[in-house]
């Protein structure tokens, strides 16, 4: 793929996605061809772990069309496959949105724009700011993730609300600088990434979707809550005095 400052790499992380698939890159594709023109954009299918015929789909999706590749880790992680795919792309924006499409695509060029100007090299969906709309999200999961954004806002004081929405693009210099500060592999790399971009100088844009709710999931509620609390503490006490040492050194 070429280094060309339009270039433009989706990443679809997947997981045992043998039914949405291949719709879902169709889709995308299709949206893509109409809609972000201007970009040299390629989709990256990232598995890891998959037990069922998702990597064959991937396959079979990328030999059908020229833009579409895929990547295989055996390791899982949802984390992982994004670091993965995102280190190993030479394009100048890195972006990544779930299989089943729950963010209104008609977001992406907005979200890709926003990256354009000079102000911002981090922007995410959100569904927790004035102007999104959400469909079908049960209660449980509205009140654990606006609970989780309020506590690690205290946490962190940092700008931006909904670090879960699976719909993000950061410029090549924030997976360069940023990415590899990140240790958790899991459901806490989105938070963990924007924490620490915020703290290393790149201010994270939030922009409100569009989400109709997907109830086939492959979160663990409980678990994840339990990973997403231990990464804010860890971060908290632990890794970000190590962060602000390291960027005191680079700027003396
Ligand atoms: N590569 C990879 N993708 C994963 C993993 N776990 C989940 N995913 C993908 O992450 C995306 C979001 O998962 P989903 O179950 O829809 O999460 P939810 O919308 O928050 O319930 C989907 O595209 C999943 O296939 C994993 O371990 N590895
Ligand atoms: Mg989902």
């Amino acid at each position: 793929m070429s280094g060309f400052s339009n270039s433009l790499d989706i990443v679809i992380p997947v997981l045992n996605e043998e039914k949405a698939l291949e719709n879902s890159v169709h889709t995308l594709v299709s949206f893509c061809q109409h809609n972000i023109e201007h970009y040299d954009w390629f989709i990256t299918v990232a598995d890891n772990g998959s037990t069922d015929q998702t990597l064959q789909i991937a396959e079979m999706l990328s030999e059908q069309y020229s833009r579409v590749r895929f990547i295989r880790l055996e390791e899982r992680g949802r984390g992982r496959a994004l670091k993965m795919a995102w280190s190993q792309s030479e394009a100048a924006i890195l972006a990544y949105m779930d299989v089943d499409l729950s963010t209104d695509l008609n977001c992406l060029p907005q979200l890709l724009e926003s990256l354009s100007g000079s102000k911002f090299q981090i922007a995410i969906g959100s569904r927790l700011i004035s102007g999104s709309k959400v469909v079908g999200r049960s209660f449980k999961r509205e009140f654990i993730s606006r609970c989780y954004s309020i506590l690690f806002r205290i946490m962190f004081f940092v700008s931006f609300k909904d670090a879960q929405c699976g719909f993000k693009a950061i410029s090549r210099q924030v997976a360069q600088e940023v990415v590899p500060l990140t240790k958790n592999n899991g459901w806490f790399f989105d938070t963990e990434l924007l924490i620490l971009a915020e703290k290393t100088g790149y201010p994270v844009l939030e922009i409100p979707v569009k989400w109709v709710d997907d109830p086939d999931s492959r979160v663990n509620i409980l678990k994840t809550a339990f990973e997403d609390i231990k990464g804010l503490f860890r971060l908290r006490f632990r890794d970000l005095s190590e962060v602000r040492k390291l960027i005191k050194c680079n700027k003396s």
